[in-house]
């Protein structure tokens, strides 16, 4: 649906500022970022996690009291999946040294490096090899590659300011040390990053970054560092199986404790599968499509925050879980796209954020949390500023005209081909007329915790990812994420391997950990009818629910 009369209408108004913003940009003078403590104001006022109902304490397992989302909290208090009893373990379906539990970014990378470290290896995929946040991604993967201007150092720095200095330093610093390694592992197996005409890799900023190091592929480089992975997992069957439509629900323990297989889901079968392994590489992404706060989402269909759960029954704290990240720029009109993520590389190219009025009310720039709370901030009835909707819903103008003014004709159209794209379909060229947004469900900051060597306080287990907490604080920076799905995918890949290698036959598969997790949930009176992990998100109409034929458990 293209824009409607009255929308058309306040778009003049933008144009009407336009000229005047864009001189100022082309003079290099910016509006003004806040202040560190303005920073924390706007957040505690406006950002959802400081509201007073968003967070509620778990009350079961090795986290008891830790107070997270209770979209969160619901389903690590559900009982499990899976029914114990009836789950035959003896009857191993697949063997293998290294079990990968998710097919994107970061298990697509475990995989490799743990069959080219020499495991055998399993991945166990939800949905396809690829389907994942990683593909969704769009505006970069940050790396220190350009030596004469930045470094690991102010990489470092970058990363620990945006988490608001809580991140875990001994991950970040590997993180960033290990990222101009990772750039050229994928570069080395093909993945297409833009470059200037003489070959050097192109960057940009982000928001909260001090130098230009954001590596892009238009505005799909998740897309594109996905589709290296995946082609790469593909050439070598003879080291990597795949299952798709096979997502784990559970993990198996041996009789020592230790993490020594999964129980898979087929969806096509609806029947269980065991797999034994000697290590496991839990890769399971995000959870967007929990909802949190009744957002919209940029995440992929099956980001569920399964892997949480499993890790969660089987005694692996979480942490970090109580920061959820918001990304400013979700579309909010045209409706059939609502929610959808606009990459953070529009204001990385100096697009502004503008009002019902045209007028910039927050510099474009600002760590993703600050920038989310003040698009709220002024599309709250405390300021009264936001552009409304057809669809009822209120946003802010991303002023991506002024590009094409700004970097010279075409350049939005050839910077960001998916996203003109995709407002072609709705009649809206959005190098001529701006975007309506609102900031929308992106991250999961936190998740299982893990050392910088990939391991949990599981023995066996390892983790990699999205699924885990700690790297980025309690607010991540654009383009960290691409980097950890590829940085600690491939440690994990490594150190399970290392493990697998040195580890016996694991023996007496069980489910205990379940049944001790239900014994607790029945001793703690916690009463529940669902279950968990999630798997897919249940969109049917409840109208519809009603005139459904049940089928009895
Ligand atoms: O790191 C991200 O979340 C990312 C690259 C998103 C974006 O705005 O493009």
């Amino acid at each position: 649906m293209p824009y409607p009369p009255e929308l058309k209408e306040l778009i003049k108004k933008v144009e009407a500022t336009r000229p005047e913003r864009v001189e100022k940009k082309r003079k290099g003078i910016e509006v003004e970022g806040l202040s560190l403590e303005g920073r924390e104001d706007r957040l505690k006022k406006y950002h959802p996690d400081y509201k007073e109902d968003s967070r509620r304490e778990i009350r079961v397992g090795v986290s008891k009291g830790y107070a997270i989302s209770p979209e969160i909290v619901e389903i690590l208090e559900a009982r499990s999946r899976v029914t114990p009893e009836k789950i035959n373990v003896d009857k191993v379906d697949h063997e293998t040294d290294v079990l990968v539990i998710g097919g994107g970014g970061a298990g697509a990378s475990a995989a490799l490096m743990a069959a080219g470290a020499g495991a055998k290896v399993l991945i166990a995929t939800k949905l396809r090899l690829g389907d994942a946040n990683t593909m969704m991604a769009e505006g970069g993967i940050q790396a220190a590659s350009k030596v004469e201007t930045d470094s690991p150092y102010w990489h470092y720095l970058d990363v620990m300011g945006g988490g608001h200095f809580t991140n875990e330093p001994e991950l970040v610093k590997t993180l960033v040390n290990e990222a101009p390694k990772v750039l050229a592992w994928l570069e080395g197996m093909g993945a297409m990053f833009t470059k200037d005409s003489d070959g050097i890799l192109r960057t940009m900023h982000g928001g909260g970054t001090s130098r230009k190091r954001m590596h892009y592929a238009g505005d799909i480089t998740g897309a594109e560092i996905m589709r290296t992975l995946r082609d790469e997992v593909k050439n070598h069957p003879e080291k990597i199986d795949v299952l798709e439509f096979s997502p784990a629900v559970e993990l198996l323990l041996d009789d020592e404790g230790k993490a020594a297989g999964a129980v898979l889901l087929n969806l096509d079968t609806e029947e269980y599968v065991v797999v034994k392994a000697k290590a496991i590489v839990m890769a399971t992404g995000g959870s967007g499509r929990l909802h949190i706060r009744g957002f919209m989402t940029t995440n992929h269909y099956g980001a569920t925050g399964d892997g949480l759960i499993m890790a969660y029954h089987a005694g692996v704290p979480l942490v970090f879980l109580h920061s959820v990240q918001y990304h400013p720029t979700g579309i909010v009109f045209p409706e059939q796209a609502e929610g959808i993520l606009i990459t953070e590389k529009f204001r990385g190219a100096g697009a502004h954020v503008v009002n019902v009025e045209g007028n910039q009310f927050v510099y474009e720039r600002e760590p993703r949390d600050v920038e989310a709370a003040s698009i709220i901030r002024e599309c709250s009835t405390d300021v009264g500023m936001g552009v409304p909707t057809p669809n009822n819903k209120v946003g802010a103008w991303l002023d991506s005209p002024m590009l094409d003014i700004v970097h010279g004709p075409g350049y939005v159209k050839k910077e960001f081909p998916g996203k003109y794209i995709l407002f072609k379909r709705y009649d809206i060229d959005i190098s001529k007329e701006p975007m309506l947004i609102y900031p929308t469900l992106h991250y999961q900051n936190g998740g299982v915790e893990y050392k910088s060597d990939g391991s949990t306080v599981l023995e066996g287990l390892f983790a990699g990812g999205e699924v885990t907490g700690g790297v980025h604080g309690e607010n991540r920076l654009m383009g960290n994420s691409l980097l950890d799905v590829t940085v600690y995918g491939r440690i994990a890949g490594i150190s399970a391997t290392e493990y697998a290698l040195g580890r016996k036959d694991p023996k007496g598969l069980n489910l205990d950990h379940v049944v001790k997790y239900h014994t607790e949930l029945g001793e703690l009176g916690i009463k529940t009818e669902r279950n968990a992990p999630v798997i897919l998100p249940d969109y049917t109409n409840p109208d519809v629910k009603n005139r459904q034929v049940v089928v009895a458990p």
